[in-house]
């Protein structure tokens, strides 16, 4: 009897979706597609890393050409140990290695090529650096993967045949020798110039037949059978159509790729596709890809890496973290004190669920015990409660003991039955009983595996839940709320070049207060004073000091900025007013380029005043060009310092120009004697004047 009854209502899959099955409460019809196991399981690794490391580290390239020999490869030191204990604290639960980028060059011994670290000087060319970083991962409990780029700038036989044995046989030995794999990155970049074993030519093939993945999938799979592939013709992950570490605020699983008029749809995915295929957000936390000393100073801040955190896990999609290996082979000491920071306020974010005994009573319950409103607040991503049949909106409502600060609420779908969820409605009230609307600036649309919603603290005595539309009767895993400290960062203190100070915050809620030091010593300083908006700068203080504190985290932090003079009395005839506002306003991302074929810069101050030294920030936009390298300095027409920044192109940071003997004068000129690279155009992040 209850087998017919079963088929009648199309549950032949059910046995796999592992819910209690009862006459009086069949599981839910699942709405398809809907995931594999594996694809569940994958989902909820939520955060791994990405390394970037091989022969560009040594090259300082993204993309290296594959004509640089072998013996390039040449880390004095090597500490996998430093890069898995770090990730590990980190909260990674995986991490997967560019075992071959673009350039060709393979971390491992393979028979196939002899371009590989058999013959760099890394251990003597006894190295296996796949090996190594496999084992460690297995001795502390974190998953492994391999990137594997399918194009190869190194290779005589890429383009032709004989490169897709080559390529197969490479995954076979990566397959075989090295346990068992979580992902395999399949790059997409594929054809172009290349060294190509001497030739020097553009190879292009047709990247959905030329690899064979079909084939490759097979090898894959023999020795991994729930191994998430990423790229190629065979996947089960999408890419979220960026790299910049973000996922729709809408994210379906879903998606059809023979439906994508544009790849930037996969950040959004598709509610009506035939094939689930989760998204997986990377992201560097430097702005390469692989390890560049120019970039020390550019690793993301903790409160951007919890931004990330929001917009990637927080939306339906996996987080896979770029952490680049630099020369020492290490990951460096900056991004993995910020890598760990930001876990811990993950982790001190998401403690304490508010909602964990809170009691929960529905619209309306599928009958049975396995779908009860409780389900939805009982730590278990399993149990989920579920409504009857033809219902697509529901609420349910979450009681606490009692009243609460609250400005995070955590969502997820019971996903082995598909995705349904296209918007819902938050609501709250406190003790006095009347539900208000949740006020944030997240749209309540889709939610999947999980999703996160931030607002400003309230207090909360009851949490509604209202799904407003779904795809199907609604299946709900988990409500959670929690109260998140804020993310305090030293604010940031810039003036434009009329002098007005602008202090910014990434914190809410936060209280930003501010000190002017005077530039006569004797002068008393001013006391710490509340900023509530832009204040203009008179010509006689030296310094502001700044600093953030919030309600819910107590800590201080605090920034120092120097002033220089006032910069609304400083005309600069190269220049049109636009480009002017970009020179002074303390942000070396808007950058000057000079006019063509000009050299200099000249600064015309309001009067004759005591002039010390120029501070020059260099542009800060990714592969910036025109750094001053070599300058002359002249006051009144007199030259005051001539001087030459060595290491600007490696290291792109503020520096100052001092004179010999500081002087009196109006008129400065700036004169440009070389730039990086002895590029024609000369470009300028900011400046300031002392
Ligand atoms: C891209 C590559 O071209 C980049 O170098 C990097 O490996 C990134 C993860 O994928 O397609
Ligand atoms: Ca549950």
């Amino acid at each position: 009897m209850k087998q017919p009854l079963l088929l009648a209502l199309g549950l032949c899959a059910s046995v796999a979706l592992g819910q209690g099955l009862s006459a009086q409460s069949p599981t839910p019809k699942p709405v398809y597609p809907v995931p594999t196991q594996a694809q569940i399981d994958w989902q909820r690794l939520e955060t791994y890393a990405f390394i970037h490391f091989g022969l560009n580290t040594f090259n300082d390239l993204e993309w290296g050409y594959g004509n640089t020999p072998a013996k390039t490869f040449a880390p004095p030191v090597l500490d996998v140990e430093q890069w898995v204990t770090t990730l590990k604290r980190a909260g990674m639960k995986g991490i997967i290695l560019t075992a071959k980028h673009h350039d060709g060059f393979c971390l491992w011994p393979t028979k196939t090529t002899e371009y590989s670290v058999k013959n760099s000087p890394w251990k003597g060319g006894k190295g296996d650096l796949v090996k190594d970083l496999s084992e460690a991962c297995r001795r502390h409990g974190l998953r492994f993967g391999i990137y594997l780029s399918p194009w190869d700038r190194n290779n005589a036989n890429y383009g032709f045949p004989e490169y897709q044995k080559i390529f197969h046989e490479q995954i076979r030995e990566l397959t075989t020798n090295y346990g068992e794999l979580f992902e395999y990155w399949f790059d997409g970049a594929n054809g172009g110039t290349g060294w190509y074993g001497g030739a020097d030519s553009a190879r292009k093939i047709d990247p959905l037949t030329y690899y064979d993945y079909e084939g490759a999938t097979k090898m894959l799979l023999r020795n991994n059978p729930n191994i998430m592939i990423f790229g190629g013709t065979t996947h089960t992950i999408r890419w979220i159509g960026n790299e910049r570490g973000w996922a729709g605020e809408t994210n379906w699983a879903m998606y059809d790729e023979s439906k994508q008029k544009h790849y930037t749809q996969a950040q959004w995915g598709m509610e009506d596709a035939s094939h689930w295929l989760p998204g997986e957000v990377d992201v560097s936390i430097r702005p390469g890809w692989f390890y560049h000393h120019r970039e020390d100073h550019q690793v993301r801040s903790v409160a951007n890496l919890v931004n990330i955190y929001y917009e990637s896990v927080g939306r339906n999609a996996n987080l896979l973290l770029n952490c680049p290996i630099n020369l020492d082979g290490k990951i460096p000491a900056v991004d993995s004190a910020r890598l760990i920071a930001w876990h811990d306020h993950i982790k001190a974010s998401f403690r304490d669920n508010k909602l964990r005994k809170a009691t929960a009573r529905a619209s309306a319950t599928r009958p049975g015990r396995s779908f009860q409103p409780r389900n939805v607040n009982d730590g278990n991503s399993d149990t989920y409660w579920a409504v009857p049949d033809g219902e697509k909106t529901a609420s349910i409502t979450l009681t606490l003991p009692r009243e609460e600060l609250i400005n995070n609420v955590a969502l997820q779908e019971y996903i082995a039955l598909g995705q349904r969820v296209r918007s819902f409605a938050l609501e709250v009230a406190g003790r006095g009983g009347n539900f208000r609307p949740i006020e944030t600036k997240d749209s309540l649309t889709t939610i999947g595996y999980k999703r996160l919603i931030r607002f400003e603290a309230v207090k909360a005595k009851a949490l509604r839940l209202t799904i407003t539309d779904a795809r199907g009767p609604v299946c709900l895993a988990e409500v959670a709320a929690y109260l998140a400290p804020e993310v305090l960062e030293a604010p940031r203190i810039r003036r434009d070049s009329r002098d007005s100070v602008y202090i910014t915050t990434t914190a809410r809620n936060a209280h930003i207060e501010y000190q002017l030091v005077p530039r006569n010593v004797g002068a008393t300083h001013n006391l710490w004073k509340r900023y509530t908006a832009p204040f203009y700068l008179p010509d006689d203080f030296t310094t502001i000091h700044a600093r953030v504190s919030s309600a819910s985290n107590k800590d201080k932090a605090q920034a120092t900025y120097s002033v220089g003079y006032s910069l609304s009395k400083v005309k600069t005839p190269e220049l049109a007013d636009d480009l002017r506002t970009k020179l002074f306003d303390g942000n070396g991302y808007s950058t000057v380029t000079l006019p063509r074929g000009v050299r200099a810069l000249t600064l015309e101050l309001d009067q004759p005043r005591r002039i010390s030294s120029l501070t020059y920030t260099p542009s800060q936009q990714r592969d910036a060009r025109g750094h001053i390298q070599r300058y002359k300095l002249y006051v009144d027409g007199q030259e005051v310092a001539e001087g030459e920044l060595a290491n600007i192109k490696h290291n792109p940071i503020p520096v100052s120009l001092e004179l010999k003997t500081p002087v009196e004068g109006r008129t400065i000129r700036l004169v440009v004697t070389k730039t990086v690279d002895d590029v024609p155009e000369v470009t300028i992040g900011d400046l300031s004047i002392y």
